[in-house]
């Protein structure tokens, strides 16, 4: 089989090989008729032709004759005009009518941006219909359509009606102006700021495409740890230029906001917001974007956390803050979206409580156009962690859920880990606010407590390399994350098994196995870097590999802040004898928690420091049990280099051989964080590793001298 690049991600279009299922896809859908003529439309059109042309004409294949059939995209107005003007869609008013039924209650479902897709039958043919009640639902029908066909869905199961749950879907960039991106490993910024605007790359385009596709309506461009020239004239242009390729495919632009810009931009001598010039700064700088980009979405900000300036420099608040920029934002319907990820140079005794503590006063205090920003954990995207207290503890204030997909602490691009799970597990999550049932997913949808605005965001884990992501699994959590944002109840491994039919191949004998493989791949992880609750045990500064031994510097950027081995135990106390930060919780997960035997096994030693000697659930001694997680860590990743060697035959050879190369380098790395951590925990332990595990063939010594020079994100 010949290389591929992965360039074109889950958008292949590889020919529907079954010539009997081709012939029927034919039959519903050539011709492809978009009505109207938006940019949404034409794209629209555009994506239709090249997707079913590939998927579905051979140069053996007769040119479907039967004219009155094939597939109309249209909105419910359209449906509605076309009445006695039956050339423009092909069909007359004997199908149009029960159509039109049929379709409108569907619709009532689909909300703005959702859509249906319907089979029509009439005297002269048959087709389906995808029908929204805008030009943008049409557009995600067509993608759906489009990924029905790469699937190799039944014609007799593709009828379907589906509506976002989230308002806005959304990645942001940690891209800088310069073109790096701040724990980004998959090459450079996409964005070309030195040639944009002149130069506009065709992969902006690509990009659209793909984010499209899976229904994401909002990019954030640049860096959070942000830089306030992206506000200037100069800029704006450039970010304009990009805003208009990306509206055909109705994705908004965000930017990241520095707080301090009225002084860097070299305006005025402060910037709080309760000052009257810095308020008239920011409406004249909001009037200034909207001139440019019309449609833009707002702004994101971070203030003070990572040294980043905030209203508290001037003795404000967050809410001070996030108004101050809503209110320059609100005559153009633009949103703040306001991080939650803070902390001081004031070293709390527990980092995880401090989100909570400074925004929970603050509920209900925002302006409307204003939404808070909160990760998944209370920590930092670790490979495990409970949900974040403050979904729950906020109902008067729109929360923004935001997941990290370029795995800064789950190996890089380096290492296979299909996250999925872990939005899942989040997202499914029960915080007990209003009773059960109150999830995070119904926080973040606004359904539990009826907000007007919703978003889920994610870190996103693109750049320049040629397959996006760098690993060629990575694209995989990208896809993911556009799908759950779409519908969080999606099942995850459904997901993968769409996404790997899409992007290698429908042979059941591959999609099987590396579907087995994906679903584990996220345990595997935690088990060789973090099991049992463990967190935040990595090298220093960069986060690639162990370093549980680290404790020089800010104690909560330390390992040992956080898993507090000592010769009785080991974990953070984070009950009341200790921290305390369970009672964030509301009181039927917090009792959960803080009773060491109902606490999940998962998240033991997040929430308690527990003796070595503690008994647990398999019978073993907690330290038993810990060595047996990092070796079953380790196992497992062999495991999935003997599966994928297995699959060989199955797919193209480039990508057989790169991910066959990754998962190498995933092994050794499994073996290293396995071994490291045993033996750094055995200096408290004082216990052996259990007989039945090889012990480590180095000593602990070697691993901590092990250095990484140039590690890429930093
Ligand atoms: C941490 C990253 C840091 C980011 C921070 C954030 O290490 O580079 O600035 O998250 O979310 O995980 O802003």
């Amino acid at each position: 089989m010949p290389g591929e690049d992965g360039y074109e991600l889950w958008l292949r279009y590889t020919p529907v090989s079954d010539a009997t299922l081709r012939g029927e896809y034919r039959a519903m859908l050539r011709p492809a008729n978009v009505l109207g003529n938006s940019p949404t439309a034409l794209v629209t059109q555009r994506e239709l032709n090249y997707g079913l042309g590939r998927l579905l004409e051979r140069s053996t294949d007769q040119p479907n004759r039967s004219t009155g059939s094939g597939l109309i995209v249209l909105t419910r107005a359209q449906l509605n005009s076309i009445a006695g003007n039956v050339d423009a869609v092909g069909v007359g008013e004997t199908v149009l009518g029960p159509l039109r039924a049929l379709v409108e209650r569907e619709l009532d479902e689909a909300g703005s941006e959702g859509f249906t897709i319907q089979r029509w039958r009439g005297p002269s043919g048959s087709g389906l219909v995808v029908a929204a009640n805008s030009d943008q639902g049409a557009m995600y029908g067509a993608f759906h359509l489009l990924r029905l066909v790469q699937t190799h869905t039944p014609p007799q199961r593709m009828a379907t009606t589906t509506a976002p749950r989230v308002g806005l879907r959304m990645l942001n960039h940690w891209d800088n102006l310069d073109r790096s991106v701040e724990r980004g490993y998959a090459g450079s910024s996409l964005w070309d700021w030195h040639l944009l605007p002149d130069y506009v790359s065709p992969r902006y385009t690509d990009y659209a495409r793909a984010m499209a596709s899976i229904g994401l309506n909002a990019t954030a461009l640049n860096n959070v740890n942000s830089n306030a020239l992206v506000l200037t004239e100069e800029f704006l242009t450039k970010v304009a230029a990009l805003a208009n390729e990306l509206r055909p495919y109705h994705i908004r632009v965000f930017v990241s906001a520095r707080f301090s810009a009225p002084i860097e931009l070299g305006d005025l001598q402060t910037a709080d917001p309760l000052d009257p010039n810095v308020r008239a700064w920011w409406a004249r700088k909001a009037d200034e974007i909207y001139r440019h980009i019309p449609d833009f979405g707002g702004f994101v900000v971070m203030a003070k956390s990572d040294g980043q300036p905030g209203p508290q420099d001037y003795g404000r608040s967050h809410v001070d803050g996030a108004n101050l920029l809503a209110e320059a934002l609100a005559p153009h319907d633009g949103l703040v979206i306001w991080r939650a990820f803070v902390y001081d140079h004031e070293v709390p005794e527990d980092r995880a409580k401090q989100a909570f503590d400074e925004f929970v006063p603050h509920d209900g205090q925002f302006g409307e156009n204003v939404l808070v920003q909160v990760k998944n954990g209370p920590i930092d995207f670790m490979p495990r962690e409970p949900f974040h207290p403050l979904f729950g503890a906020m109902p008067k204030t729109p929360l923004v859920l935001e997941f990290q997909l370029t795995q800064e602490y789950l190996g890089f691009a380096t290492h296979l880990v299909y996250m999925a799970p872990l939005f899942q597990e989040v997202l499914s999550s029960d915080t007990q606010a209003r009773g059960s049932g109150s999830t995070v997913g119904r926080i973040v949808d606004g359904s539990l407590e009826g907000h007007q605005h919703s978003a889920m965001t994610a870190v996103a884990n693109i750049g320049t390399d040629r397959n996006w992501c760098g690993h060629p699994f990575a694209a995989a959590n990208w896809y993911a994350f556009g799908r759950l944002a779409w519908d969080h109840r999606l099942d995850p491994a459904r997901i993968a098994e769409e996404w790997l039919r899409m992007t290698f191949t429908n042979n059941v004998k591959f999609v099987e196995p590396a579907k087995r493989l994906m679903m584990e791949s996220r345990e595997t992880c935690v088990n060789y870097m973090t099991p049992l609750g463990l967190h935040h045990i990595m090298a220093g500064s960069h986060h690639y590999g162990p370093g549980p031994w680290l404790d020089q510097g800010r104690p909560d950027w330390t390992s040992v802040y956080y898993h507090r081995a000592d010769q009785e135990g080991i974990g953070f106390d984070r009950t009341k004898t200790g921290s305390n930060a369970v009672a964030q919780y509301s009181p039927e997960v917090r009792a959960r928690f803080e009773n060491i035997g109902t606490c999940p096994e998962e998240l033991l030693l997040w929430f308690h420091h527990v003796p070595w000697d503690y008994p647990m659930r398999t019978g073993r001694t907690l330290w038993d049990e810990l060595c047996h997680r990092y070796y079953a860590g380790a196992e497992a990743v062999k495991a999935m280099q003997a599966q994928w060697d297995l699959l060989e035959p199955l797919i193209d050879r480039a990508r057989f051989e790169h991910v066959k190369a990754l998962l190498a380098i995933q092994a050794k790395e499994a073996l290293w964080w396995r071994d490291a951590c045993v033996l750094y925990f055995q200096t408290f332990s004082k216990r052996r590793i259990p007989q039945v595990l090889t012990p480590p063939d180095r000593p602990l010594m070697y691993y901590r001298n092990v250095k990484h020079h140039f590690v890429p994100g930093n």
